[in-house]
């Protein structure tokens, strides 16, 4: 089975960039150990902190997003991170070429009942003569993006990673530590008759998608004349994962549960780095109005409607929405 440097090397991606990638990889590797360990190494539970978001930080949060910031700032690859957990973005080297948005724990939530859990990745290249310090390099469309991925930690430890030539899929061999190809080219099908929703919100989303999922619900006794399964995992990595292996519909809609937060999941950490590998691999990720990577940033936590996964039903979802 072939190892992650010639395969990414094949893809035309640089050395610089394939360094980075590997550095980000070394964090996720020690997550990965530590997320096994569980109990046992004492990282299970709450800290007593929120984050930015008003989130409370679990203590895993908060030791994969240390492991990462470390290991970004120690080997001088990014001029800057933008993190979940960090309520700002933080300087690395002035003189280097990339900069690295991450969430370090997406579906914190599951950490405690053993259930799937990620690292999202998105990485970007610093405007020209940039200052370290500006949060505003990292305003850049996902369309910017020269890599993007994730490291999911399920029954084996997963990569999916784009560097804009496919979305291709990787297994870490925990015995010598390297990620192998293990699903070349990850095409999603068009067709799905999957989805995954949190259903519990049904009242608080806006009618074009109450419609549409009324629609679903149905089955063949409705407008759509076939049955619907649904899947819901809470954490977005895990969902996304089945949908770039066996095809499926994603979505976290805009709702109005608190009319302070519409959208519950980021731009530039979530849904940014999950739609390249969405398109990447033949599905289609948009907000409802407007395709993801096209987004014009304005704030580093900013957050925004998600509706990704096979080209035809996320077609006919939009069509709902038009
Ligand atoms: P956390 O990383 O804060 O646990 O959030 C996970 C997430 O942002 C995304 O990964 C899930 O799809 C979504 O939230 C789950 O949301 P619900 O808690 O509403 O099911």
């Amino acid at each position: 089975m072939r190892r992650l440097p010639p395969v990414l090397l094949e893809d035309g991606c640089s050395r610089e960039l394939l360094s980075l990638i590997r550095t980000i990889l070394a964090a996720c590797k020690e997550i990965s150990f530590r997320v096994g360990q569980g109990a046992l190494s004492g990282v299970l539970g709450s800290t007593l902190d929120e984050n930015i978001q008003g989130e409370t930080q679990k203590k895993l949060d908060v030791l994969s997003n240390q492991l990462l910031k470390d290991i970004l700032l120690e080997t001088g690859y990014v001029k800057a991170i933008a993190s979940e957990e960090e309520d700002y973005t933080v300087a690395g080297n002035p003189d280097a070429k990339f900069i690295v948005a991450f969430d370090p724990l997406d579906g914190s939530s599951n950490i405690d009942i053993n259930s799937l859990v990620g690292t999202i990745f998105s990485i970007m290249e610093a405007p020209e003569g940039s200052d370290a310090n500006d949060p505003s390099i990292f305003m850049q469309p996902g369309d910017k993006q020269v890599a993007a991925g994730y490291v999911l930690y399920g029954p084996s430890t997963m990569l999916a990673l784009t560097v804009g030539k496919g979305t291709r899929i990787f297994t870490l061999d925990k015995t010598h530590g390297s990620f192998l190809l293990t699903h070349d080219f990850a095409q999603i099908p068009a067709k799905t008759n999957e989805f995954a929703l949190n259903m519990s919100n049904q009242r608080h989303w806006q009618p074009a998608m109450q419609n549409y999922v009324a629609d679903l619900l149905a089955g063949e006794d409705g407008p759509r004349k076939e049955n619907f399964n649904m899947r819901w995992i809470a954490a977005m990595v895990g969902d996304v994962h089945r949908v770039l292996t066996r095809g499926g519909f994603f979505s976290y809609p805009a709702d109005t549960k608190d009319p302070k937060k519409p959208y519950k999941l980021r731009l530039l950490y979530e849904a940014n780095p999950m739609a390249m590998l969405i398109e990447q691999a033949g599905g289609i990720a948009s907000t409802g109005t407007e395709r993801i990577m096209s987004i014009q940033p304005d704030a580093i936590h900013q957050r925004v409607a998600v509706i990704l996964g096979s080209k035809d039903e996320v077609e006919t979802c939009l069509s709902y929405h038009n």
